[in-house]
């Protein structure tokens, strides 16, 4: 049996899979393994179940033997494709099954950010509700209104189902290539970046990160919205310009964000979107429903078996295909 090292906690089941198919180590602490101690456990790994951290040449040199890092997740940003590839070394993620899941979640920081439901939580609860006259508390509607996605793969298409069939909302999308199906089923329309920040209520950036989408999102782009718009993040926080994003929001060029992630996690106290009323941060959880970060533990626990077993992983990233 080949042997496999996991790098973060997974379901017991999934870990029975492993145990059928591989001999394993594991790093069962709840904190994230750090740096040396993963590289330390990698002398005679021919596999990897991981989920972020860089997979370079640095950590390729202490894995002679790796054939396969399988991360549970579908974003693969940091994998070093150039240095995996060099080695021949596959690398595998986790598409499709948390599609709805961060959908889900988008949905929830739409909403969370027009109707201001975290700032008035926070007043109820610290016995600031008074009768009288609350147009203070007045926020924006979702249904009928018009949405732009960045990004149109699987999430961004579960997202517009939402949108259309849900709230009645217009879509636009931008994306490298047209999505026939997007536009035949769901009504979405394509257009051009520019046009879809100037148009747009609520834009909701999904694009992966990589060399041409590092801070796609900065300065220029954030001028061009309607000082009504509502940005939303649940990509990589390294697609935006942060400093441009805090700017917008303190000058009230746009209404408000909803973050899931930030361009460093976990975010610095002292950063100042932590002190902005019309702001929502999460922990970087869009996936994070117990099905869903199941299921994608044992697809990314199949993968790394199906590469051990010499086959083509399912979800082999389309940059290490043959
Ligand atoms: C990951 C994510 O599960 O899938 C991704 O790309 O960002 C999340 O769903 C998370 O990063 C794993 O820690």
């Amino acid at each position: 049996k080949p042997k496999v090292f996991i790098a973060r906690n997974v379901p017991k089941e999934v870990e029975n899979y492993i145990a059928k198919h591989c001999i394993y180590d594991k790093w069962d602490r709840p904190e994230l393994i750090p740096r040396d101690a993963l590289l330390a456990s990698l002398s005679d790994a021919e596999g990897l179940l991981t989920f972020g951290g860089k997979i370079d040449a640095e950590l390729l040199d202490h894995a002679p033997k790796l054939k396969v890092v399988s991360t549970m997740s579908v974003g693969y940003n940091h994998f070093d494709l150039a240095a995996m590839k060099a080695r021949g070394v596959m690398g595998t993620n986790t598409p499709d099954v948390l599609n709805e899941t961060v959908a889900d979640l988008i949905f929830a920081l739409i909403l969370a950010s027009a109707r201001r439901v975290t700032e008035l939580d926070r007043y109820v609860k610290e016995g600031q509700w008074k009768r009288g006259n609350n147009q203070n508390l007045f926020g924006l509607d979702v249904h009928h209104k018009k949405l732009g996605i960045i990004g149109m793969g699987g999430i961004g298409e579960a997202v517009a189902r939402r949108a259309t069939w849900g709230f009645q909302m217009e879509v636009l999308y931008h994306n490298r290539s047209r999505k026939p199906a997007a536009e035949s089923e769901l009504g979405a329309t394509y257009c051009s970046m520019d046009k879809l920040l100037q148009e747009a209520d609520f834009i909701v950036l999904m694009t992966p990160l990589t060399p041409e989408t590092q801070r796609l999102i900065g300065e220029r782009e954030f001028g061009l919205m309607k000082p009504s718009a509502i940005f939303i993040n649940a990509s990589r926080g390294q697609t935006v310009d942060e400093q441009a994003l805090i700017s917008a929001l303190e000058q009230k060029t746009i209404y408000g964000a909803g973050l899931d992630v930030f361009e460093r996690e976990p975010i610095s106290p002292d950063n100042p979107l932590l002190k902005l009323p019309n702001v929502i941060t999460l922990p970087h959880i869009g996936s994070a429903t117990s099905k869903t970060r199941f299921d994608m533990a044992m697809l990314a626990a199949q993968n790394m078996v199906a590469a051990l077993n010499g086959h083509i992983p399912p979800q082999l990233v389309k940059e290490l295909r043959a």
